[in-house]
């Protein structure tokens, strides 16, 4: 079998001939990937490690901390902290930006990531995995603020995932499509093993929480609704729904076979546009989905396009195969007064 091109190979030969992996935003993939690796050795080791249950705390979200969580995001940061690539990092599981130590030096780019996605099924032994968004520090004044961080959705260097599943993956865009990256653990390196990434632009699968149905605004329901209808329904054919409850491994998926995924506003709390994370959820997956021929919507614009006005903004997120997602699109822009 002929010898697997490695990430290290992968980035080099991506930087060589497209010139889109500047040396820092290379070393900081890197960084990220081989703290995705350590990430994956805690969450493997399961109850035969002290990483289960709760780590009796709350998160700026107001949401109960996993060991796992905890974990994770302290490899992020310590993996990040000294390689002089970056200016500053966020966290969904910290209050505010975490700024690089003075003693290290400053780089041009800004991290932000939800470190272990899908925490509800860290204990039950279901896929889960971390996010991360990649953002350019835009001014060359010292130091950086949370407002460094406010940019839109199209404005990031990178993006990608990794899902702790039957196979750890990362999945990274640099803005030039979609490559997926297998963790070969006899070599303990990613390996490529998927360029070019593509969603098919129809699909008969969806993923979103029947549960909140009965909270969901009109156009959705329309939407969900012929979805169930199946063919003897206006859709003329049938749908298969999928809803694992973590996002990295209902967007690998749909990446890998097509799909639409949603988590859209509903009327349980009124004021928050959505329960996902626009800055380090919705902005990656984003940007992955789009690199792979797909879209990304809030319902009513590109979730791309949306200006944040703070860190842990929400947003409601419909994204995957582009015909599904423009359907959803105009059910809403049809239900406009
Ligand atoms: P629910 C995980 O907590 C998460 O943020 C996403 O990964 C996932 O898609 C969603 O929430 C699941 O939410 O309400 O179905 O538990």
């Amino acid at each position: 079998m002929s010898r697997r091109v490695s990430l290290t190979q992968y980035l080099v030969e991506q930087e060589r001939q497209h010139g889109r992996i500047p040396a820092q935003l290379r070393l900081l993939i890197e960084v990220v990937a081989r703290a995705c690796k350590r990430i994956a050795i805690s969450v493997n080791k399961g109850a035969l490690g002290d990483v289960l249950g709760s780590a009796g705390s709350e998160n700026v979200q107001g949401e109960v901390q996993k060991k796992l969580d905890v974990i994770s995001n302290e490899v992020l940061i310590e993996a990040n902290e000294w390689g002089g690539h970056l200016a500053a990092m966020a966290s969904e599981e910290m209050d505010s930006i975490h700024g690089v130590p003075h003693r290290y030096p400053q780089g041009e780019y800004l991290l932000l990531f939800d470190p272990l996605d899908g925490s509800s099924n860290i204990d039950v032994n279901v896929s889960i995995g971390t996010i991360f968004s990649v953002l350019r520090k835009v001014g060359h004044a010292r130091g950086v603020s949370e407002e460094d961080f406010l940019q839109p959705g199209k404005h990031q260097a990178a993006a990608g995932y990794c899902v702790y599943g039957p196979q750890t993956t990362l999945v990274l865009t640099v803005g030039d499509g979609v490559a997926m990256f297998t963790l070969d653990r006899e070599q303990g390196s990613f390996v490529l093993t998927e360029e070019n990434l593509t969603i098919p632009e129809d699909t008969q699968e969806f993923a979103v929480n029947m549960s909140n149905q009965r909270h969901w605004a009109p156009p959705v329901v329309r939407y969900i609704d012929e979805c169930l209808a199946g063919k003897d329904g206006p859709r003329g054919k049938d749908f298969n729904m999928r809803w694992v409850g973590s996002m990295v491994a209902d967007v690998h998926r749909l990446l890998m076979r097509g799909g639409v995924f949603l988590y859209p506003w509903d009327q349980r709390e009124p004021d928050k546009p959505g329960k996902l994370r626009l800055m380090y959820e919705a902005n990656p997956m984003a940007f992955l989905v789009e690199q792979a021929g797909g879209l990304a919507s809030n319902g009513q614009a590109r979730i791309m396009g949306l200006v944040p006005s703070k860190l842990h903004e929400r947003t409601s997120v419909v994204l995957g195969s582009k015909n599904e997602v423009e359907r959803v699109v105009d059910y809403h822009r049809s239900a406009l007064p």
